[in-house]
């Protein structure tokens, strides 16, 4: 269970820690070159191509665990972004306030060999090979600023429950549809082994059109595979979205009794 001290503390400075990169042993490592290995194999053409230009870009590759000052000098020159490493899930409020300040939130650990198909908490690899290649994307990564601070707004109303659905349903397991038709964006389906099959290869798949409302009354399952897939058609889309939607009257209608039965498990700090 996540280090309730970081869950409970309020200001983002308190749930930064150090990396400590020099800590990861050889099997961590292997762990990584496993992971990675695997779902490079699985998913290649099956992702976006602004997913596969951002792990290039940042070098990040299969030799090992990233060192996070490394990858941050990489993609602070090209979105202003950074990694920050965090001890696992933290609560919402600096989970938004480090998105807002373009510091990503990403777990330190790496997960043990019996945890690769089902993992509680973010790791590194989640967080790093799903979440950050993208983040050098400048559209993307507008839109993830951006979201952030719309968070540090839904904290103090009550719309952390809907955003925490606008999140799943985009950066963690959104797709996207391109002209040879549609890839994976989201994290949550690009760092997992199964359900990136399952997207791209099962016709039993469901996927809709994004519109806002649905998606945040659209509940998500942390621990099986999403009943619907959102499809956007760019990541400029979302930040428009961002833009021009009312939050606050959004929260107020949002059917909430279809939020509450659908959701198998709630984020803390939602
Ligand atoms: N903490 N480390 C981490 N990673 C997340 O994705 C995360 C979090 N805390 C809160 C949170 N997500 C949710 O509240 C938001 O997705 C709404
Ligand atoms: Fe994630």
């Amino acid at each position: 269970m996540p280090d309730h001290a970081v869950l409970s503390a309020q200001t983002a400075e308190d749930c930064v820690v150090d990396q400590h990169w020099e800590r990861y042993d050889a099997e961590d490592h292997a762990i990584w070159r496993t992971l990675f290995e695997r779902q490079q194999a699985t998913f290649k053409d099956h992702v976006c191509e602004e997913y596969l230009k951002g792990l290039s870009a940042l070098d990040i590759g299969a030799e090992g665990v990233p060192e996070f000052t490394r990858l941050s000098a990489r993609l602070k020159r090209l979105t202003g972004w950074e990694v920050v490493a965090v001890p696992g899930l933290i609560a919402s409020r600096p989970f938004f306030q480090l998105l807002a300040n373009r510091q990503f939130p990403a777990g330190a650990f790496i997960r043990r060999r019996d945890q690769f198909d089902y993992l509680e908490e973010p790791d590194v690899f989640h967080d790093v090979f799903g979440h950050v290649p993208l983040l050098s994307n400048p559209a993307y990564s507008d839109y993830m600023s951006e979201y952030g601070r719309i968070g540090l707004e839904a904290v103090e109303n009550k719309g952390v429950k809907f955003l925490a659905r606008l999140n799943w349903h985009t950066i963690e397991f959104g797709l996207i549809r391109k002209p040879a038709g549609v890839r994976i964006y989201g994290a949550g389906i690009v760092s997992s082994f199964g359900e990136a099959q399952y997207v791209v290869g099962d016709p039993s798949a469901n996927y809709l059109g994004f519109e806002l409302s649905r998606v945040v009354s659209t509940g998500y399952y942390i621990d099986d595979f999403q009943a619907s897939y959102f499809v956007i058609d760019g990541f400029d889309e979302l930040f428009d979205l961002l833009q021009r939607t009312d939050f606050l009257a959004l929260y107020g209608s949002a059917s909430l009794s279809v939020l509450d039965r659908q959701v198998k498990w709630q984020h803390p700090g939602a």
